[in-house]
């Protein structure tokens, strides 16, 4: 199979670090999201929504969405839960971070890391950190009273969520006053495996 993706971007380091835990072995195709590979008429043939990551499979089927993928790739792995309410609260996690979280921690770092913060766009990154920092508490609510996000098991939520969280200084945030999210941190890095992201 082959990930098209950024080794820079978040949403594809998601998929970087399930392959390496879990010893799956592909094919990586860097896409270059500036000098336009995302909108080419191949690459929007297989994703006509025009993002990384996507996952085209052997027999030539894709997947799209970095969490879809996660999901598909987890299969009958350690970290998704066969209980249902545990798998839901993955889902839980895994939507709060498409909707909560990334669209404000991820959307900071770029303009901040990438662009620079150019003054225009000053009032919009002091909001998406307001957002953020919204999304770390309720994390951090979680992870001061359990290891992982949906409890004692490691699962594909915790990627989900460590993807832009382990990076959010890049996007001006501190974690200071978030022990729990530190130590879950920690404790993502250590597990057997691990794969740092890619340094921008
Ligand atoms: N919800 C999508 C978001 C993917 C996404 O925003 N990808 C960015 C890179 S991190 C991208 O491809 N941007 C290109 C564009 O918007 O033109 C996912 O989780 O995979």
């Amino acid at each position: 199979m082959i990930i098209f993706g950024d080794k820079n971007s978040g949403n594809c380091y998601k998929i970087q670090l399930l392959t390496a835990l879990l010893d799956i072995r592909y094919d990586w195709k860097d896409v270059n999201i500036l000098a336009g590979d995302t909108q080419r008429v191949d690459f929007i043939s297989m994703n006509p929504n025009g993002k990384i990551p996507v996952l085209l499979l052997d027999d030539g089927r894709v997947i799209s969405e970095s969490n879809a993928i996660l999901f598909f790739l987890a299969k009958d792995s350690a970290f998704l839960p066969e209980d249902h309410y545990q798998l839901a609260k993955v889902l839980q996690w895994m939507f709060f971070e498409q909707y909560s979280h990334e669209p404000y921690i991820a959307v900071a770092r770029f303009i901040s890391l990438y662009l620079g913060l150019p003054d225009e766009r000053n009032a919009e990154y002091e909001s998406k950190k307001q957002g953020g920092y919204r999304a770390l508490k309720v994390m951090e609510t979680s992870l001061k009273s359990q290891p992982f996000l949906c409890g004692e098991q490691f699962t594909i939520a915790d990627i989900s969520l460590f993807a832009y969280t382990h990076v959010c200084h890049e996007g001006g945030f501190s974690l200071d006053n978030f022990t729990g999210i530190r130590n879950w941190i920690n404790r993502i890095e250590k597990l057997d495996k691990f794969m740092p992201m890619a340094k921008p």
